[in-house]
């Protein structure tokens, strides 16, 4: 393994030195890189210290160093995993084959279309999150959401550096398109639906990073499993990131439930408007947003039957997370149960290849690992006495990638008309009454140890320091 040099204008473990040519290329790249940051990133706090982490090595123990950064001098750079000697291709056709060290002349669109795809939501999320350290709940929260920041940053890096040292001049026009699109813009938005949402309250960034960080979780354990080593390598590192990612969501939002369960007890009552008016989220709500953001990252793995999936798999270019984990890795002329709308209002079962089927079975491994959640935070409402559930919808409700894209579902899954539908959103999604009262909580506390009233305090601080620790001086 190389170890990580910090001495280079770039810090990495790729050895970037020993290549003046790539080098000088991600060198010319990275002040585009700067100048997209100051307009697109953190919206205002250049200036400011934040206790943040930075990687300093690639093994799991130690791999960060925690400390004060001004973000613009945050040290973005290139970490691959270290390699795993003699690794076979653990999936596909090309099963147990050595895996490459080269993108293989014949895969290349395929790669470069799926690198592209996923460098491009690294600079998506800064971009949805551009202002929201405006209304921090706590100084505590707004660290978080920095360090996120910086981190999704560097994911972008990872996968620039594969464009550059991989793709020739394809490559280097393709990383400079990435700083190109932006979230939202309606000329040159950013590939993927929900990377076009705006996230413009906190409520909807815990969502995001527990439901769509969490899809990035999946999508990295199949690239991981690429026969493309240097590919497999980054995003194996990438992993050990994108974890913190999810610790946001899932505590974010368990704490906002603890929060809303606190004033139902003070106010004695689980009437919404009444928990509105004393300054909270009431659990309805936050059922909408959860309805909202889940089946918006559900699009994210793509049709149920795939075309596109069936190629990347046999061609071992994409495998299934944790790929190890499943009995047959060729998985042909084998077939897999797809749901699909009948055409006269129900629904069918088909059968379909299962290479075919390769997003459904992810998504299928995706809302298991979504539920985790929820069972906790029921746990919390029951322990409280109340008898309201919290649960993901079906994976057919408000699709827009896919079978379901044009049929409409009640949320349990049960097609339905347009006008019934139409109808029902109101009580299924947020809706402006929902979205102006969450606005409305969104006010900036900054006093260290504090929190907005909407939420509740964590259990504890970073890297064991006290949750009134001073996480961000904005002094
Ligand atoms: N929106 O056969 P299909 C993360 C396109 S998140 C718009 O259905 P396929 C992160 C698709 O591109 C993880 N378009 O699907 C999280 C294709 O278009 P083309 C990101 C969509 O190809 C938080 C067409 O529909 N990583 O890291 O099997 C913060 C038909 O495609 C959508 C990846 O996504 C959509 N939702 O799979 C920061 C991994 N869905 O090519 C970061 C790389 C599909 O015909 N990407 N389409 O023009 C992939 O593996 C695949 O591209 C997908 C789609 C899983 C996205």
């Amino acid at each position: 393994m190389t170890a990580i040099n910090y001495s280079e204008r770039i810090p990495n473990n790729v050895n970037l030195a020993n290549d003046r040519t790539l080098q000088r290329a991600l060198e010319h790249w990275q002040p585009h890189f700067l100048d997209w940051w100051r307009d697109m990133g953190p919206h205002d706090f250049a200036g400011n210290d934040v206790y943040l982490r930075t990687a300093v090595g690639v093994d799991a123990q130690g791999w960060a160093s925690y400390g004060y950064v001004k973000m613009p001098e945050y040290r973005w750079g290139i970490f691959l995993a270290d390699p795993i000697p003699d690794r076979t291709i653990g999936f596909g056709d090309v099963y147990g084959q050595p895996a490459w060290q080269q993108v293989p002349g014949e895969y290349r669109s395929q790669f470069r279309r799926l690198i592209v795809t996923q460098g491009d939501t690294e600079p998506a999320s800064v971009e949805q999150q551009h202002l929201l350290g405006h209304t921090c709940p706590s100084l505590y929260d707004l660290r978080n959401l920095f360090q996120v920041n910086v981190e999704e940053g560097r994911h972008l890096w990872a996968m620039v550096y594969l464009l550059h040292a991989y793709f020739g001049r394809d490559g280097r026009e393709e990383a400079e398109e990435l700083l190109a699109r932006h979230s939202g813009d309606a000329d040159k938005p950013r590939i993927l639906g929900t990377f076009n949402e705006p996230i413009s309250d906190w409520l909807s960034f815990y969502c995001f990073t527990y439901f769509t960080d969490r899809d990035g979780k999946f999508q990295l354990k199949s690239l991981a499993e690429s026969g493309f080593d240097p590919l497999a390598r980054t995003c194996r590192f990438m992993l050990t990131e994108e974890a913190h990612h999810m610790f946001v969501g899932e505590t974010g939002l368990g704490r906002v439930v603890k929060r809303t369960l606190e004033l139902m007890k003070e106010l004695g009552t689980d009437d919404p408007e009444a928990i509105r008016r004393a300054g909270g989220i009431d659990l309805p709500l936050l059922q909408r947003y959860l309805n909202f953001w889940f089946s918006s990252s559900l699009d994210l793995f793509g049709s149920e039957n795939s075309s596109n999936a069936a190629t990347t798999f046999a061609n071992g270019i994409k495998g299934r997370p944790d790929e190890a984990q499943y009995e047959d890795h060729v998985a042909l002329g084998s077939t897999t149960p797809i749901e699909v709308p009948d055409g006269t209002g129900g629904v069918k079962t088909e059968m379909v290849a299962t290479r075919n089927a390769m997003n459904e079975i992810v998504r299928g491994a995706y809302v298991k690992d979504c539920e985790l959640g929820l069972r906790r935070w029921n746990m919390q409402i029951q322990r409280a006495g109340h008898d309201l559930k919290l649960s993901l919808p079906s994976t057919r409700f408000r699709r827009q990638i896919g079978a379901w894209a044009e049929t409409p579902t009640a949320p349990d899954g049960t097609p339905i008309s347009r006008e019934a539908y139409a109808a029902g959103v109101r009580d299924w999604l947020p809706s402006e009454t929902d979205r102006a009262h969450v606005r409305s909580l969104m006010r900036r506390v900054i006093e260290p140890g504090k929190m907005a009233a909407w939420i509740a305090p964590p259990d504890r601080g970073i890297n064991n320091l006290p949750v009134e620790y001073e996480y961000v001086r904005l002094s």
